[in-house]
């Protein structure tokens, strides 16, 4: 009996005796981990705009303007599901200050439009239909107001704090609230009709807005150019850089005061956790123009914009702007279901149960808790690391029979940093040689890899550049229909 439990209890201790690898440089916050689960998102893109066929509103459109008789926030969370997305940030307000929801704050809303005699309420449908389909809330409210004749001025920041306080305590648990840096100049500004400029860094006194934010929506992420939660990527065409390190150091940037060739890669050595949130339309605008119903980005470009942001570990937020009924246009839904359906066939051919055995060139304390195992136990919370000072490292896969795959995905596990810098993918081939498949730089919260098919039984996955000792929570190969 005694044998039998020192058996049992001798590799728990010595496990228990191996410490975890210490964190390297900033880690993400609970919210930032819980925004990264959220992953893909929907923006929706609605104001007068839409029914005025521009992308700036001046600020001096009537509220009449705005009128969609079919709204209809079930049809967008019902297709924005279909694709495969977890949540949906709305316009609040957009630069042209028109307001979708009843503020009290301003005459400037749907509460004097002639939509639903004045007794509608966009963010409220939206919110009671993403939490009915179980989609998270967000809210985009602009900074910058061309309608607001008192923009420029102090007394401006309290009216747009006021209209934060509104939609941060009536619709709900919100998941991100998103900061604009567009500032553009001129507008209607209550009549004024002239150009105001502000200094994007100082005017709107940040600091005080986001406490603001914390109070009212503790789990909220604030996205801004720099954060400070979640950093704009630096385009609008569907993609962050490659390194890209989500990391920045904060105090650089402010909304509408950033170099976006930064935003794109991160900062290797920043010094705070800010990882990228790509945002892309489907179409050509940003707001719906009956001239853009054909000229809707294709499930091949949808593709490319998925692996070229959550494949290189930032989040995506995909505008796909209501029309002038309040309804997603049926051709933007379509793609969207064969969006979600493509996407579906590319993970799932999971090649993760051919694998045999997996091998680690080095295993931190010889320890079971993280043998090289553990990035194929479907947990994201167990983690194959080395022993310190170990920058390099692979693993060897075999498979049990040959296999023919085109996808890698791998994850670091992000709570202790972002560390990998370069890695490499190999074959083993008949002749026992190793023939190098693809190579790339940081991986952070995900990174997937395609390339065009390939056959073999054993795959060598090597990490070649590293801040700390590699720490890898989940591996998957797969092999995908469509082959790019
Ligand atoms: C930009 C804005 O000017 C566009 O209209 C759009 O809202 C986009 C997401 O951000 O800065």
């Amino acid at each position: 009996m005694k044998k039998f439990l020192l058996f049992i209890c001798f590799p728990i201790l010595l496990s228990a005796q191996v410490t975890p690898p210490k964190p390297c440089g900033p880690v993400p916050s609970q919210r930032q981990l819980a925004w990264r689960d959220i992953g893909f998102y929907a923006f929706v893109h609605f104001t007068t705009n839409t029914f005025r066929n521009v992308e700036w509103g001046y600020g001096d459109a009537s509220p009449n303007d705005f009128n969609p008789e079919k709204l209809n926030c079930e049809q967008w969370v019902k297709t924005f599901k279909s694709a495969g997305m977890k949540g949906v940030i709305i316009t609040a307000k957009h630069h042209d200050g028109f307001c979708l929801w009843p503020s009290k704050l301003t005459d400037y809303s749907v509460k004097n439009s002639k939509w639903r005699n004045g007794q509608g309420d966009v963010v409220r449908e939206l919110s009671l239909a993403a939490h009915k389909y179980g989609l998270q809330m967000g809210v985009y409210l602009s900074p910058w107001d061309r309608h607001e004749e008192r923009y420029g001025t102090p007394a401006y920041l309290d009216y747009y704090r006021g209209q934060l306080h509104e939609l941060l305590s009536n619709y709900g648990p919100i998941f991100e609230v998103w900061q604009d840096g567009a500032n553009g100049g001129d507008g209607y500004y209550g009549g004024k009709k002239e150009k105001r400029i502000i200094d994007s860094k100082t005017y709107y006194e940040w600091a005080v807005t986001d406490s603001l934010i914390r109070q009212l929506q503790p789990n909220a992420c604030i996205f801004g150019d720099g954060g400070p939660d979640a950093r704009w990527c630096g385009t609008e065409s569907g993609y962050v850089g490659d390194p890209n390190w989500c990391l920045i150091t904060k105090n650089n940037y402010a909304p509408g005061h950033a170099d976006p060739n930064n935003l794109q890669h991160g900062e290797e050595q920043g010094s705070d956790w800010v990882p990228a949130e790509v945002d892309v339309s489907i179409r050509p605008g940003w707001f719906y123009h009956d001239t853009e119903n054909d000229k809707i980005k294709t499930v091949q470009q949808l593709l490319d914009i998925f692996y070229n942001s959550i494949g290189r570990g930032s989040n995506l937020i995909l505008n796909v702007p209501a029309d002038k009924d309040g309804l997603l246009h049926a051709n933007d839904v379509e793609r969207l279901q064969e969006f979600g359906d493509a996407l579906q066939k590319e993970f799932q051919n999971n090649l993760n149960s051919q694998i045999a055995s997996v091998k680690a060139s080095n295993v931190r304390g010889n320890s079971r808790r993280y043998a090289a195992r553990k990035v194929i136990d479907a947990s994201n919370n167990t983690y194959w690391a080395t022993n310190d000072r170990i920058h390099q490292a692979s693993l060897t896969f075999k498979f049990k029979k040959s296999i023919i795959l085109n996808r890698f995905y791998v994850r670091e596990y992000i709570q202790l940093g972002q560390r990998v810098k370069a890695f490499k993918l190999e074959l083993q081939n008949a002749n026992g040689d190793w023939e190098q498949i693809a190579t790339a730089s940081t991986i952070g919260n995900k990174r997937i890899l395609r390339f065009n098919d390939i056959e073999t039984k054993t795959l060598r996955f090597t990490i070649t550049d590293c801040k700390a000792c590699p720490v890898i929570s989940d591996i998957r190969f797969y092999c995908a229909p469509i082959i790019q």
